[in-house]
């Protein structure tokens, strides 16, 4: 506990106190425990780290319900720091006003005098609505892996009541290369709860997908109030081709009326197959690979197809077959002596 006192009043409070149920007792009220004295900033933050001046110094408010525009200060309405944002409209730098509230910034050329104002969208003008200092808060669907059919990454936004998200804007870039700026938008209505972006077949992203790796979307939301999201990002591993399959025979042993057979597929990416020697066997690969031996023994002479189903990690497929002809007799000529 500390204790301070002003005037002849004395009050007793927990050290870093930052809930605002005493900012109250300074100012207006019947309780007012420092009647007489100004509600400074110094003041009501003794009462409380959720208090501030307010009125001229005649009471102490609550940040709950503070507001750009109640702050009468440079020092709490910005100290220092506007919201701020860069040549791709994202916020780089949110207010640091008294109450935390991240949107403020300072007028000071106004003819009826120098104002601090609510602007969520950083652009020095103040937004048509005042009391929304919230921006839309976007989530998205975990999605680890895309394949070269995309998939729907579904984002969802919340706002407070009495406002929607407008504006969802995005982009995507390599992870190793610089940050994309998100220019491409997409207007939303108030009754959209879900913006649904394919990176394989939106037109905007495709042409940024060119190779297999990791890929990092950006983006961010604004309200029907003017309030930008921080932009947020993740990152999703996209292949945009099937893989590619070749087989080989690594050898034919032949025994007396059967062959040994061992083939190899091989693939440009890690892949798991599903193969098949016709009517003989069939069986999987345990795990990704880009190389699978594969063998058989003891398989009859004629001619067979096998056929090798394949699938990178992101379920790409390519099915590749190719024609064996697992045959002793080559053998058996061979020790038939060529000149007889
Ligand atoms: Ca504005
Ligand atoms: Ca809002």
């Amino acid at each position: 506990m500390r204790v301070i006192i002003l005037l002849n009043s004395a009050f007793c409070y927990e050290k870093d106190y930052e809930g605002d149920d005493k900012c109250d007792l300074c100012g207006g009220n019947p309780n007012d425990l420092f009647k007489n004295i100004n509600c400074s900033e110094t003041v009501c933050k003794s009462l409380g780290e959720s208090c501030f001046s307010r009125l001229d110094e005649d009471e102490c408010g609550k940040c709950s319900v503070a507001r750009c525009n109640d702050f009468i200060s440079e020092d709490q309405c910005y100290d220092g720091r506007e919201i701020a944002k860069n040549a791709c409209g994202e916020i780089t730098a949110r207010s640091s006003d008294t109450c935390s509230l991240g949107v403020c910034a300072w007028n000071a050329s106004r003819t009826d005098g120098p104002k601090c104002f609510k602007d969520g969208d950083a652009d020095g003008v103040p937004d048509s609505d005042q009391s929304d200092v919230w921006p839309p808060v976007t989530g998205w669907s975990k999605i680890a892996f895309i394949g070269e059919q995309g998939i729907d990454i579904n984002f969802t936004f919340i706002n407070n009541p009495y406002d929607y998200t407008k504006w969802f804007y995005y982009c995507i870039n390599k992870k190793n290369e610089s940050a994309c700026c998100p220019s491409f938008s997409s207007p939303l209505f108030y009754y959209d709860k879900v913006k649904k972006l394919n990176p394989i077949t939106s037109p905007n992203l495709r042409d940024f997908i060119d190779e297999r790796g990791i890929y990092t979307l950006r983006f961010y939301a604004i309200d029907s109030h003017q309030n930008i999201e921080q932009t947020k990002n993740f990152s999703v591993y996209i292949s945009p081709f099937k893989p590619v399959i070749a087989i080989e025979i690594v050898s034919q042993t032949p025994k007396i009326q059967t062959s040994d057979l061992e083939l190899v597929i091989k693939a440009d990416i890690d892949v798991k197959c599903d193969y098949e020697l016709e009517d003989i066997e069939s069986g999987s690969t345990n795990n990704y690979n880009n190389t699978h031996i594969v063998t058989f023994t003891d398989v009859p002479d004629g001619h067979y197809d096998f056929t090798a189903d394949c699938a990178d990690i992101t379920g790409n497929r390519n099915i590749v077959k190719i024609t064996v002809y697992p045959d002793a007799v080559p053998n058996i000529r061979n020790i038939t002596p060529e000149y007889g």
